[in-house]
């Protein structure tokens, strides 16, 4: 007999907590908070106890960066794009329960004693090591104040703590060629102390919770990326910096000192359940330390590492905490082509989506489900957000559910219609809307959301066949009793679908239920929850349940009257879609004037680096070579292996530029070759030297050849 799956006590859903260094993007929403929502929505839905938090990031070099390019505080900045953020995500219907903040003085007390818990068992090793500093900036450089080339993937633009390549952690002295972002200074090595946590102490556990435990249910993205990390061996990571902006270390020999971002993040959920509990007068604690409930974290890719080994590890140590019980992460979203980036500017905001298309939060949500980048990187283009709108919301959703209230006004007043005799269709019809509920259940229980919003889509194009083929317009003029039982049918989908479609479309279902007049008048988007708290005891008994539209029961019973026909949703024009495609034009010229003003892509050039002798300079020995083979590295996203003619000798070189350059494209190019580099194991393949590359006005890698379009001045040939 097959052990009875308990179901949980609870739900702890988190959301990765936005830095608050910038806007949120589209990007955020398809990996994580439209998933995340959806999910929240819908286990609320069923009668589920959810904690669904999440909080503005706020430390972290990345904001004191931010900063420093705007001449303003780390505060000014915090405090700007939180409130952005925290007002975007409500005005978009993302419904926390809970949007704290990392800058709040209860998450630095929480985050505090987790860090002291830990010092006091011994489960630090405190040391002082060399690590890499900027004489002239006269500052250590840690996680982005600090670039150079990954030693797992030879991504060229890692950060001191992780790769965004192939997302790997990093000690920034792990990196290749390292330097300051500040002042571009190659760094030096300077003794300090941290407290490390020995993550190589947690193989055995990690081996056993993820590798053994979520072999089946984890997604293979996420599995896959634990399982490299685990098997590529752990290291001790420092989870404190020399940096003056974060929360003080709160140990002996701590001055000067912060946690590192990394360790005090993910304990913001925690903080952020506390908050909620002390606001709502309940107990945290069950949240985070009951077995029987369920966490779940829903985070971007890049995120993986930190959500699926290091903090486990972290609540591991501490031992008062359940695990998650399934990180969903999702891939990256890209638009028309190109990576979303918040330095070019090259994003669709939220906040600015919000003001230029009003009430269309739905038309955004959807287009990010159907298209989620759940297993793979996917492509936002203005032209799919169009069509989505226009061929599926438009003409099947709304029209099914305008004609319905049409027709049902025209004939009856606005009254639902007695069904007649039931038909074979009929039956049929109505035995199909049932097995929704479990259909759609069953994809967002698997966090497949793209497919649960096809399934809800396919609801909508049941209803819409019924009424095409039934024609109730023209079985008017001969059958009337027929029509009735049609109109009544028809209801029923379209009172499934305002119930259905909350999880996905929270603006559409609080509009339908009031055109249905199902005793849900709430503001638009908020949930049936919300909604349900503000009715008294005898109408809530009254509101439908996910589950009713699995019963044969009538949904929307003979005599209910319901409201005027209000459109749901309305065509896109062409003109709409042109303008938002002028204005990212208009953001690459502004981005390629900037690379030829500058000669570089949008990045800062990289100030010059430190004078060098001429004897310094004849050590380099750079030759021209010619490509006389090239080939991709096995699971090395950008890495090709090149034979190169040097003149010398024919050598391997293992070069970065696998997503600039097809192979067969380059064979037989003539190269700018440095050849007396010390040879250097890549991804296993030594190679033997350096192809000397720069980017052109487009941000694409050229081979160094001052004839070559776009190479301005002062790039850095590297
Ligand atoms: N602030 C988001 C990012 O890496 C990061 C998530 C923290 S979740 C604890 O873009
Ligand atoms: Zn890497």
């Amino acid at each position: 007999m097959a052990e009875e799956v308990k179901s949980p006590a609870r739900y702890t859903i988190t959301a990765a907590l936005p830095y608050t260094n910038g806007p949120i993007h589209i990007g955020h929403l398809a990996g994580v908070y439209v998933p995340a929502d959806i999910y929240a929505r819908y286990q609320r839905l069923i009668g589920k106890d959810v904690a669904f938090v999440c909080g503005s990031d706020e430390h972290g070099v990345a904001i004191s960066m931010k900063a420093k390019k705007e001449g303003v505080t780390p505060k000014d900045v915090i405090d700007k794009y939180h409130a952005i953020i925290k007002k975007s995500f409500v005005d978009f219907g993302i419904t926390f329960d809970n949007y704290s903040r990392t800058s709040a003085q209860i998450h630095h007390k929480t985050a505090s004693e987790f860090f002291i818990k830990l010092y006091e068992q011994g489960d630090f090793i405190e040391e002082t090591t060399a690590q890499l500093y900027d004489e002239e900036a006269e500052q250590f450089l840690a996680d982005r104040f600090v670039v150079g080339t990954c030693p797992k993937c030879g991504h060229e633009e890692a950060y001191g703590d992780q790769c965004e390549n192939c997302g790997s952690t990093l000690n920034a002295t792990d990196l290749i060629n390292p330097k300051s972002t500040i002042t571009g200074a190659v760094p030096t090595l300077k003794e300090t102390k941290h407290w490390f946590l020995p993550l190589d102490r947690y193989e055995d556990f990690l081996k056993k919770w993820i590798l053994e435990g979520h072999k089946k249910d984890w997604k293979p993205n996420v599995y896959g990326q634990c399982k490299s990390w685990i098997d590529g061996g752990l290291e001790p990571r420092a989870v404190t910096r020399d940096l003056d902006w974060g929360i003080p270390v709160p140990v002996k020999d701590g001055e000067g000192k912060v946690l590192y971002v990394w360790f005090d993040a993910p304990i913001g959920y925690i903080s952020s359940t506390k908050e909620w509990a002390k606001r709502e007068g309940k107990d945290w604690e069950p949240y985070w330390k009951d077995k029987d409930t369920k966490l779940l974290h829903f985070i971007g890719k890049d995120n993986i590492v930190f959500h699926c080994i290091i903090f486990p590890s972290i609540l591991k140590a501490h031992g008062d905490y359940i695990l998650p019980e399934n990180v969903p992460a999702n891939e990256f979203l890209n638009l028309e082509g190109n990576k979303l980036s918040t330095s070019k500017n090259w994003a669709v905001w939220l906040h600015e989506y919000l003001e230029e298309f009003p009430d269309m939060q739905d038309v955004l949500r959807y287009t990010l489900t159907a298209n989620a980048p759940e297993t793979k990187d996917n492509d936002f283009t203005w032209k799919d957000f169009q069509a989505r709108n226009n061929n599926e919301l438009v003409a099947i959703f709304g029209n099914f559910i305008n004609r319905v209230v049409v027709l049902t006004h025209k004939y009856y007043n606005g009254q639902v219609p007695a069904a007649g005799n039931l038909l074979q269709v009929d039956k049929e019809t109505l035995a199909e809307l049932t097995k929704y509920p479990g259909i759609i259940s069953s994809s967002i229980e698997r966090y497949r959301f793209r497919e649960a919003s096809q399934e809800l889509m396919n609801l909508a194009r049941l209803g819409n066949k019924y009424l095409a083929d039934e024609e109730p317009w023209k079985v008017i003029k001969e059958n009337e009793e027929r029509v009735k039982t049609i109109m009544f049918v028809a209801l029923q989908i379209a009172t499934g679908l305002a119930v259905l479609s909350e999880p996905f479309l929270p603006f559409t279902s609080s509009k339908l239920k009031q055109i249905l007049r199902l005793g849900e008048e709430g503001s638009d988007g908020a949930n049936s929850q919300q909604i349900a708290a503000t009715l008294n005891n005898e109408s809530r008994k009254d509101l439908l349940k996910w589950s009713d539209v699995s019963n044969e029961e009538t949904l929307l019973s003979p005599g209910h009257q319901i409201g005027e026909a209000e459109l749901l949703y309305r065509k896109i024009e062409d003109k709409e879609i042109q303008a938002q495609l002028d204005k990212l034009e208009a953001t690459k010229k502004a981005n390629t004037s900037t690379a030829l003003s500058t000669g570089t892509t949008n990045k800062e050039l990289m100030p010059q680096k430190d004078t060098i002798t001429f004897d310094e300079f004849t050590k380099l020995d750079i030759r021209v070579g010619t490509i006389i083979e090239a080939e991709k590295m096995a699971k090395a996203k950008k890495l090709l292996v090149l034979k190169v003619d040097t003149g010398l000798d024919t050598r391997t070189i293992v070069s970065g530029i696998a997503e600039s350059f097809i192979p067969e494209e380059i064979i037989g190019k003539k190269v700018t070759v440095l050849v007396n580099l010390a040879p250097r194991a890549l991804r296993g393949v030594e190679s033997e030297g350096m192809i000397l590359m720069t980017e052109n006005s487009e941000g694409k890698l050229v081979f160094v050849n001052p004839d070559e379009d776009g190479v301005g001045n002062g790039l850095t040939i590297n």
